[in-house]
């Protein structure tokens, strides 16, 4: 017999950008677990569900009458933003400018795409946009921001990103895959209604509460999907943009239940609580001596040495290490004050 993967296995869980499913979420997921939303004509209901679930992520984003998908996950929705801005560009050496400090599915998306990927440095955990603007030339189909970083959760300048994209005719393509539900309730610029971003990734399998797989993939304009979409002869649909074929509708439908649950209020009660935490945390580690990187979103950085994240580990700590080695706790919303608590006292152990 399996056992229930959480919520047992979340109990000291401080490295993980999943989270435990909020229970609409989680009942949705299995109700719609055989469906596949790849086959609209087919799996009707599970179709116009992602309907539903592209609405609410336009809501969230601040964009009118959104296009996009749910992906199956940032990975894929950062590797599909890159190809429409390829398959636009008309240039046969095409480049993508993203900070150094943007996910490696960009690595991955340059592979599979062969379009170079050319990355500016950061300045205080942000893209340095001088050094930005000059990696930009004619050859430039995307620049890309990043609303939330992976190991610091830093939010590029995007508007300013937004205009050297246009400056260059390239897109702006902005990643909030972990950002994107804790954003709206801070003052950051960061999504369509405050700069003219051309596609976004916004995962709802993240902060989002739904269950895996959930990712986003949102564009302004339709046209801009059209640059995906291959034709699928012997479907009643004509036309197909995901890069998956079957896909999960399970993803889709939990993606929903979770919004309709949660936007705005629980979301926001989310963000305040995560972010008491992870103020809560810098604090205490501070306060141990410990230098802590000021936090912007609910992400702790601390630089604690690396031998003892292990000793941490034994203990059934699960928190993971920054690029340069500094401890990273992110504060998801299964990470309650409680669990904080009990951890710094493990600190205090040593
Ligand atoms: N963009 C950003 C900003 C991300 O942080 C991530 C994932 C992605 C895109 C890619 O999303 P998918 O993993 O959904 O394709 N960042 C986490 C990371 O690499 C993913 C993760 C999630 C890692 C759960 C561990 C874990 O337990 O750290």
């Amino acid at each position: 017999m399996l056992q229930r993967a959480e919520p047992q296995e979340f109990d000291r869980v401080l490295s993980s950008m999943c989270t435990v499913p909020h229970p609409a979420a989680r009942d949705a997921a299995e109700r719609f677990l055989a469906t596949n939303p790849g086959d609209p004509g087919t799996y009707e209901t599970v179709s116009g569900l992602e309907t539903e679930a592209v609405d609410y992520l336009g809501e969230v984003t601040g964009l009118d009458d959104p296009s996009g998908y749910v992906a199956s996950g940032g990975t894929e929705a950062n590797v599909q933003a890159v190809r429409i801005a390829r398959n636009r560009a008309d240039t046969d050496d095409p480049n993508v400018v993203a900070p150094v400090h943007a996910h490696f599915s960009f690595t991955k998306a340059a592979d599979v795409l062969d379009v170079e990927l050319r990355t500016a440095p950061a300045e205080d955990y942000r893209v340095n946009l001088a050094a930005m603007a000059e990696l930009i030339d004619e050859d430039t189909v995307c620049v890309v921001g990043v609303a939330g970083s992976t190991e610091y959760g830093y939010v590029d300048a995007i508007p300013t990103i937004a205009e050297l994209a246009h400056d260059a005719d390239a897109l702006c393509h902005v990643d909030a895959a972990w950002g994107g539900f804790y954003l709206p309730f801070t003052d950051h610029d960061w999504h369509f209604g405050h700069a003219d971003v051309d596609t976004m990734t916004i995962d709802p399998h993240k902060v989002g509460q739904a269950a895996v797989p959930a990712g986003g993939l949102l564009a302004r304009d339709e046209a801009l999907l059209d640059e995906l979409a291959v034709e699928t002869p012997y479907l009643e649909s004509t036309s197909q943009l995901t890069l998956t074929g079957t896909r999960s509708g399970a993803g889709v439908a939990s993606a929903v239940a979770a919004m309709e649950s949660l936007w705005p209020v629980g979301y926001r009660e989310q963000y305040e609580r995560s972010m008491e935490n992870a103020r809560w945390l810098a604090d205490q580690l501070r306060a141990r001596g410990h230098d802590v990187v000021d936090v912007e979103l609910p992400l702790v950085a601390a630089d604690l040495s690396v031998p003892m994240t292990d000793e941490l580990r034994e203990r059934g700590w699960r928190v993971s290490k920054t690029g340069a080695g500094e401890m990273r706790v992110v504060c998801m919303p299964h990470v309650t004050r409680s669990m904080l608590r009990s951890f710094v006292a493990d600190l205090d152990w040593y």
